[in-house]
């Protein structure tokens, strides 16, 4: 394994200028937890914990090391284990709301090139969770192909890519099944030596299934539906690295049940809802709030049925909780709100140094 073969290239080497010390190496960051993380290098996997002063100089959690992360180790002599010092900036990431009541910035996953957006045909298909994943894939950076997995299971795959592309214009739509080796063929554009894809969906869609068939050897734990899905319970459990038998860097994650925007960007809502955007650009008032106004362009398609109804509604709970995620990024509120994280982390690591007598 090269450190190119782990995705490094120029850009992240001049990122990597400042820590140009013998004693230092990057790492790519295959598995991450609290503050501990597995890391790849060249040299094989680390166990990895961040120093006191990377802690102490985060801001927030998505500042510490994500899965997919490229970092700055420096390892302890005749050990595999090494500290992280530092993080390179991401290239691309993709973000979530945390779940729960703190509502931070979570980095699902980092420096991707690609998101494999994948969906089940069975009866949980639903085209305005597509819409919402896509939002969340175009803010990332990286490009996003919808994976249509489960082909096996319903009448006419086809009818169902041709409504997905309709949603979804310019982007790849693939149908298959990950039981038929043949359809795998349909990944191979994107998964690439070097190349890092993460496999984003629900709980149960087949992103492990998928992953095992791409990996030489070792398997990831897979669910099965009847059991683990009928209560609820995710298969997989945390987020991992892998490199496929063809050198990609594909990355598992656990199905997601709440997928809320994090970031205020609104180009991402214009990429997936480019015809809405068309559409309101016709209104005859600019300022049409779509609600009966004369001349409103929105209205008309909905009558004539060119802008489909979910569609429409989907749109507007989006855009509703953007206009949320844009109040949160107040700098003010946002600033408050990172000293009460970096109290509380203080003091849980002033804890866990007197509990271990250090
Ligand atoms: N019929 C059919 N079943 C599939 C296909 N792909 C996966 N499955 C089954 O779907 C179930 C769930 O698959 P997983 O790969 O564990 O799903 P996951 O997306 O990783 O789920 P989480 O880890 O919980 O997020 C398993 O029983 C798989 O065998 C497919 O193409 N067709
Ligand atoms: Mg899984
Ligand atoms: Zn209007």
């Amino acid at each position: 394994m090269t450190l190119s073969s782990l995705g490094w290239d120029d850009g992240f080497a001049a990122e990597y200028q400042p820590y140009a010390d013998p004693s230092f190496q990057p790492a790519r960051v295959a598995r991450a937890h609290k503050h501990a993380c597995d890391v790849l290098t060249p040299a094989g996997l680390f166990s990895a914990a961040c120093t006191g002063r990377l802690l102490n100089a985060s801001l927030s959690p998505a500042d510490l090391p994500a899965v997919g992360d490229w970092v700055v180790i420096r390892p302890r002599p005749g050990e595999m284990q090494a500290d992280i010092h530092a993080v390179l900036p991401r290239r691309t990431k993709f973000s979530r709301r945390a779940a729960g009541p703190r509502e931070d910035e979570q980095v699902v996953a980092a420096n991707l090139d690609t998101v494999f957006l994948v969906t089940a045909l069975d009866q949980n298909y639903n085209l305005r969770r597509i819409e919402r994943y896509l939002t969340l894939a175009w803010e990332s950076g990286a490009q996003p192909v919808i994976v249509l997995n489960k082909a096996d299971l319903h009448p006419t795959p086809g009818q169902v890519r041709a409504e997905a592309s309709a949603i979804a214009p310019g982007v790849p739509v693939l149908t298959l099944s990950a039981r038929e080796d043949a359809d795998l063929h349909a990944l191979d554009p994107w998964l690439l030596p070097g190349r890092t894809v993460a496999l984003l969906g629900s709980s149960g869609v087949g992103k492990s299934t998928l992953i095992n068939r791409l990996l030489d050897g070792e398997r990831l734990a897979t669910g099965d539906l009847s059991t683990a899905h009928g209560k609820g319970r995710h298969t997989t459990t945390w987020r991992e690295l892998r490199v496929t038998a063809r050198g990609a860097l594909v990355i598992d994650t656990p199905g997601m049940r709440e997928l809320q925007l994090w970031s205020a960007s609104t180009s991402a809502l214009t990429d997936t809802f480019a015809d809405i955007r068309e559409l309101v650009g016709g209104c005859r008032f600019g300022d049409c709030s779509h609600q009966g106004e004369p001349g409103c362009a929105v209205l008309r398609a909905l009558e004539d049925g060119r802008l489909d109804e979910d569609r429409w509604q989907s749109y507007q709970k989006l855009q509703r909780e953007q206009a949320y995620a844009a109040r949160r990024v107040d700098p003010r509120l946002a600033r408050e709100d990172r000293q009460v994280w970096k109290k509380r982390s203080q003091l849980a690591r002033h804890y866990s140094r007197w509990k271990h007598g250090s």
